[in-house]
């Protein structure tokens, strides 16, 4: 039986995904190998519990993929303990809160609107609902004001000091934010989904060396299955966590998700991925630099994004950017910029990020005519047709989804 409908689509979306030019700084393109295990009859297996203490029969095989997840991940990330069965990221974040805070509990983040993440004390978000949330803020460079944090701190008195974010293009300074937790003797929490695989290539600082519990999806720049992880150094820590996630938050976890993460993880352990992160930074400083010789407004990069005040250079809203670049072919999402002035749903800016266009075999020339596209597009300097052949040229090069 097959529901023809469906596979139809599924083969939209693969022509869509080989058919267009991804910049979303969230997303990548994994292994044939890791889909294959996503896809595989790991998903028949109820496995409640964790490897040697499960509540089904059956577990052998079971155990063994878990655990080869939990030594692949701790090896990557040179941490003692891991939990890979956290479904999302913003799952994972919930559990280490569950973990760690007792609701009503007072967490200090970054807000979303200046590059942190709903799961950080969104007001839209269960976050702000089950804790108290406030929030420290950027520069006048869009930077961490770290002075601000203290005092913030000082004041707040936090349990939980949280850093890591989504749209923060800059390296990010744990040694200082872990001496503020200490000072006001708060945990230190860092959500390292956007930079994971940077961080598991050393090309930026290890938050583990610092931080009490980080928390990480596993699809973005690591590469790997849709998913998340937590880590930690601490032996007390993990027991919570691991309670948290179940009985408290999750049942059963998905054996063909870590699956695929235990293959992400040893993808990610070979010397070839610390050349492709490489690339990704090397091709995102690349397109920062070609758009500041052509337009005034971005924000620089030292890791795998920036952000582009489209506002300001194009006179185009994000969401009317993001719309125009998804005709030619070009796929971004809107952003809001440190202190935007116009709703989520609209921002002034989008997000640009390389992880995913460097899997397909984007190199620095190609990172160049990318800005050069959206700069002559978004400024009207070519129409449409155009736009589109030059899309259409670069794509010819880049490898097939289905190959990678
Ligand atoms: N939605 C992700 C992002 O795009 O950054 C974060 O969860």
């Amino acid at each position: 039986m097959r529901d023809n409908k469906l596979f139809g689509f599924l083969s939209d979306e693969l022509e869509r995904q080989n058919n267009s030019i991804e910049l979303i700084a969230s997303e990548n393109f994994a292994s044939k190998e890791v889909r294959e295990l996503c896809g595989s009859i790991l998903t028949n297996k109820y496995a409640e519990g964790f490897p040697g203490k499960r509540y089904y029969g059956g577990c052998e095989n079971i155990d063994n993929i878990e655990s080869r997840a939990i030594e692949l991940v701790t090896k990557l990330f040179d941490a003692k303990y891991a939990c890979v069965q956290p479904h999302s990221g913003t799952q994972a974040n919930m559990i280490a809160y569950y973990a760690l805070l007792d609701t009503g509990d007072k967490i200090l983040s970054l807000s979303l609107d200046e590059g942190g993440h709903l799961s950080h004390g969104s007001k839209v978000s269960f976050s702000s609902k089950y804790y108290n949330v406030e929030f420290y803020h950027l520069n006048d460079s869009g930077r961490i004001d770290y002075e601000g944090l203290k005092a913030k701190a000082l004041e707040f008195k936090p349990k939980l000091i949280l850093a890591g974010f989504s749209a923060y293009p800059f390296e990010i300074d744990y040694k200082k934010i872990k001496e503020i937790a200490t000072l006001v003797g708060a945990y230190f929490m860092v959500d390292m989904a956007h930079i994971a695989g940077l961080v598991a290539a050393k090309e930026l600082d290890n938050p583990l060396r610092y931080a009490d519990i980080v928390t990480s999806t596993t699809h973005k720049t690591l590469r790997g299955p849709r998913g998340g992880i937590i880590l930690t150094n601490n032996e007390e820590i993990i027991k919570k966590v691991n309670k948290a996630c179940f009985p408290a938050l999750q049942g059963g976890p998905l054996e063909n998700i870590i699956g695929a993460k235990a293959e992400c993880f040893f993808e990610a352990l070979d010397p070839s991925f610390k050349e492709y992160i490489k690339h990704v930074k090397e091709n995102t400083l690349t397109c920062a630099n070609e758009f500041s010789k052509m337009c005034d407004i971005n924000s620089g990069t030292e890791n795998h994004l920036f952000l582009l005040n489209t506002k300001l250079s194009y006179g185009v809203t994000g969401k009317d950017a993001q719309e125009l670049l998804e005709e030619i072919g070009i796929t971004v999402n809107k952003n809001m910029l440190p202190h935007d002035s116009e709703k989520p749903s609209v921002t002034s800016g989008i997000r640009i990020g390389f992880a995913a266009i460097t899997t397909r075999g984007a190199a620095k020339e190609d990172a160049i005519e990318i800005a050069h596209i959206i700069h002559d597009y978004l400024s009207k300097q070519i129409d449409k047709t155009i736009a589109i052949s030059r899309v259409k040229n670069l794509i010819k090069k880049f490898k097939k989804i289905e190959e990678i």
